[in-house]
């Protein structure tokens, strides 16, 4: 049978079940990746499993995200990771060394083989012909256990690049072009294939960047074949025996398929609020701007910088525009420092950070109130900059370096000739990567005040009154559900601290008013949880008593994330029940074991005295978590502790 890139990778793990669309099945997961925002809660539920070492083949933990250490938590958590990385197994990558998503693709990602990190990004890459998937952290500490990720046979969508990028047309065209067809939740239940004769043109950091952002359209994951430019890419890096070709069979069939002629793109943005809302620059026109942030795992490889360099050389940042650049990896600041480009940023006036997340997760740099900021990011949802009443605009680095300059939004092809980028050789330097030692049971593990045990769920109960606490509309973002940024983020090893955010940027009182209840239920919309793959978003929930929630339909990640925390995703049957439902309302749950078994559950709004059904897409294995209250419960059952 002709096969797709999906099938092969997916055939080449299956453990258990039928590669049908919908179907559940396992694979193996060779490498894994975390970052410190959420690997203090992955390590701490890995160490709760009781096994001496980790079982893939490789497993990385990055420290990228808390960065900024105002108190001592961030600085602890830091070294809980590295003294748990090395007596566990693990690589790691010290602050400074870069953003995860960056440093893996330069320096471990393989072509063929299953990646699975706790950060929404992960399928970056899926660049480098990786089938790599975002997961919940409690996902990611069972695969470092070696045991299998289960998920849903995803539908695959080619799309068929076709004809030559424009001058000034870059890589975050062609996603955000992507994400204006078909909007944040196109890609939800869908792997994306890239191919065509317009494939060949993009390097592999490019193609990172698309792959990176089939996040944002809510896509399993994103896959560009392994061929010659991936070879030379490994190659830079000194990594040529990873190299392994893998194209799609040309008589493969796919789901569904779309073509992109590259040539007829031009420069694009996401405007305020969301990664979807996608206007030509020329359209949106010169919008005065305040803020410029230049990196972020989408858009900070060394030749979006060194773009961004050509283009700033020898004139100075607009005197209203504060330009922020994060460059993505130590590598890419030593070969832009080796290459003379880190120079001219600084003369041009641009603020250097370090090499992390930074701006892209409100960690310092918010933008001044009522502001217009302009980030080569993926993400623009509101008040996750730090700053609720700023807006957010996405562009590719091109644009965002001539907009520096002039203060205003600008397609950059008003600069006339693109510039000529000079080859620089790769620098490789790994200093600041700990490999694990070959013998770690000896190492103690450091924990800090702020980190705290890890709260568990009640086993299921036969019948739940639960009170609605929040009815939200669609597209509800995890962002919202637990808000990041510098203030709550050092919170994340700590459930009670953190979980006094839970909805904060919609009603402050969510948190009071659900310990009040006791227990509750929170209504969504549709795409409910889209955006990052933090389970807080579910853990923190639980411990204030949510039981469910009731929701148009799911994100991916979030969906997942609920099932392992015990709280109960269930879908409107019919959609003009969201609209009767009200906050405050009494809802009662009969028999729920017996009733989530038949796939249907009738509730009864006590408040209002009427009855309904929700449904559910929970399979077996996701009913057996339910009942046991999350997985962690499940498998001390299995284990008979
Ligand atoms: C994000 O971009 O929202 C994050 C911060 O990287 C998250 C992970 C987290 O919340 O720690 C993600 O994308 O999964
Ligand atoms: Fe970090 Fe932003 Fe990428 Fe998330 S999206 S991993 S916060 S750079």
């Amino acid at each position: 049978m002709a096969d797709h890139l999906t099938a092969k990778i997916l055939k080449e793990h299956l453990l258990s079940g039928r590669l049908e669309p919908g179907e559940e099945i396992a694979i193996r997961i060779d490498q894994t990746l975390t970052q410190d925002a959420t690997g203090t809660m992955a390590y701490l539920q890995f160490e709760g499993m009781g096994v001496p070492r980790i079982r893939t083949e490789l497993s990385v933990s990055y420290i990228d995200h808390n960065t900024l250490q105002a108190g001592f938590e961030n600085a602890d958590d830091h070294r809980y990771l590295q003294t748990a990385a090395a007596r566990f197994g693990a690589y790691f990558s010290r602050p400074g060394n870069g953003i995860c998503h960056q440093v893996h693709l330069e320096r471990f990602g393989v072509p063929g083989k299953t990646l699975l990190g706790s950060d929404s990004h992960t399928p970056t890459g899926g660049g480098l012909g990786m089938l790599a998937i975002g997961a919940g952290g409690l996902d990611v500490a069972v695969a470092m256990a070696g045991g299998p990720f289960h998920l849903n046979v995803p539908k695959v969508l080619r799309v068929e690049l076709t004809g030559t990028l424009p001058p000034w047309v870059g890589a975050k065209d062609i996603i955000l072009e992507l994400l204006r067809r078909l909007t944040v939740r196109g890609g939800v239940g869908r792997i994306i294939e890239y191919g065509g004769p317009g494939t060949a043109q993009l390097t592999v950091p490019q193609r990172a960047t698309i792959a990176n952002m089939g996040a944002e359209l809510g896509a399993t994951g994103s896959l560009f074949p392994s061929d010659g430019e991936t070879r030379r890419f490994l190659a830079s890096q000194g990594r040529e025996q990873s190299f392994r070709e893998l194209l799609p069979d040309p008589d493969a069939s796919y789901d569904d398929k779309i073509i992109l002629d590259l040539g007829r793109l031009e420069p694009l943005a996401a405007c305020p609020h969301s990664p979807d809302a996608v206007k030509t620059i020329r359209e949106i026109g010169p919008l005065q701007v305040d803020q410029i942030a230049i990196g972020s795992c989408t858009n900070s490889s060394f030749q979006d910088l060194l773009l961004t360099a050509r283009i700033l050389e020898g004139r100075l940042v607009h005197p209203r525009v504060s330009l922020v650049i994060a460059p993505g990896s130590r590598q890419v600041l030593l070969m832009l420092a080796q290459c003379g480009a880190l120079g001219k940023l600084i003369a041009a006036g641009a603020r250097i950070l370090e090499p992390a997340c930074g701006p892209c997760i409100g960690m310092g740099q918010a933008p001044p109130s009522g502001a217009i900021s302009l980030r080569t990011f993926n993400r623009n949802f509101q008040g996750r900059c730090g700053t609720t009443d700023a807006s957010v605009y996405l562009t590719g680095p091109a644009a965002a370096a001539v907009s520096a300059l002039r203060g205003r939004l600008t397609d950059p092809r008003e600069e006339g000739a693109f510039p000529t980028l000079p080859p620089a050789a790769v620098i490789i330097d790994d200093g600041m990567i700990i490999p694990p030692p070959a013998e770690g049971g000896g190492i103690e593990i450091i924990r800090g005040p702020n980190i705290r045990p890890l709260p568990l769920n009640d086993s299921l109960p036969e019948q739940l009154s639960l009170k609605v606490l929040l009815k939200a509309g669609d597209h509800i973002t995890t962002d919202q559900i637990m808000p990041a940024g510098a203030k709550i983020l050092p919170l994340r090893s700590n459930i009670p601290a953190i979980s006094e955010y839970v909805f904060a940027p919609l009603d402050r009182s969510f948190a009071r008013r659900a310990r009040e209840a006791g227990t509750g239920l929170v209504v969504g919309g549709i795409n409910y949880g889209q955006g990052s793959s933090r389970e807080h978003a579910a853990l923190a929930p639980m411990y204030l008593g949510i039981k469910a929630v009731l929701a148009k339909s799911f994100a991916r990640i979030h969906h997942t994330n609920l099932v392992n925390f015990g709280i109960i995703p269930l879908l409107f049957e019919s959609p003009a029940d969201y609209e009767r439902l009200q906050r405050d309302d009494i809802l009662l749950l009969e028999k729920v074991p017996e009733q989530l078994e038949q796939g249907r559950v009738n509730l009864t709004n006590r408040t209002r005295g009427y009855r309904f059904a929700a449904v559910h897409r929970l399979s077996q294995r996701q009913l057996r978590i339910i009942r046991a209250g999350g997985l962690l419960n499940l498998m001390r059952a299995e284990k008979g502790q």
